[in-house]
């Protein structure tokens, strides 16, 4: 019976602490927005490295849209997700500064300048600091124009974690329309080849609150049963 309750109490923990690997939109599970077409978005916050994790979500929509939209929508729905972007450029469209993730997920984020994002969309518009950083040591952060920028690639020729492979926009997010099943990714880059595109991708995921308080319950059940034990 003990060991019942906590291999429940172990397997509660472990679904909220790993998501999943991707490798298809099957693994995906935080989508966002309505419609017939899907297309994934994957942040790399170490471009340069493969061994890192990156996380995807998910995107549905009828109609046309571009990558630009893609981010926007995810940013602004998912409440773990933070974005720092600059003045719109009249070709380039909106250039991307900031990208930051609550990733231990404890309601808690913020960036060593004390920029603030919008509560409601996690999207902050004023200035630009290279080298800013989580002042959470537990989250994500990446910020750079001028020593690291946030390379942005497409998928060529279907899945680039199956079939296909990961190319250069060449015209940046706000100009590249999605086609259903398409894949954007971002990945931040310090040495500047335009090469760095998002690699080892897990699904991101907003840990229930019913299945984190079910964990606790097992836990504290479990904590009873080995009190009652020793008495005995
Ligand atoms: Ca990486
Ligand atoms: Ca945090």
């Amino acid at each position: 019976m003990r060991r019942g309750i906590l291999g429940l109490f172990v397997l509660l923990a472990a679904s909220v602490a790993d998501a999943g690997v991707v490798s298809s939109f099957n693994d995906i599970q935080y989508w966002v927005g309505n419609g017939q077409n899907r297309a994934a978005l994957v942040i790399d916050w170490a471009g340069d490295s493969s061994t890192d994790q990156s996380w995807v979500w998910g995107f549905r929509w009828d109609g046309a849209a571009t990558g630009e939209d893609m981010l926007q929508a995810i940013v602004a729905a998912d409440p773990a997700l933070y974005e720092r972007v600059g003045p719109r450029h009249a070709v380039y469209g909106l250039p991307l500064y900031g990208l930051g993730y609550d990733l231990n997920h404890n309601g808690v984020f913020g960036i060593s300048d004390e920029t603030a994002f919008s509560p409601t969309t996690g999207i902050a518009t004023t200035g630009v600091h290279d080298g800013a950083v989580a002042t959470d040591s537990g989250d994500l952060y990446k910020e750079g124009w001028d020593t690291g920028f946030w390379n942005y690639g497409i998928s060529v020729g279907g899945n680039p974690f199956g079939a296909g492979h990961w190319g250069p926009s060449d015209v940046g997010m706000s100009v590249t329309t999605l086609a259903d099943g398409d894949w954007n990714g971002f990945a931040y880059e310090t040495d500047w080849a335009f090469n760095s595109y998002p690699a080892n991708p897990y699904a991101a995921v907003v840990p229930e609150p019913s299945t984190l308080i079910l964990a606790v319950v097992a836990g504290l059940i479990a904590v009873t049963f080995r009190r009652r034990r020793k008495k005995q």
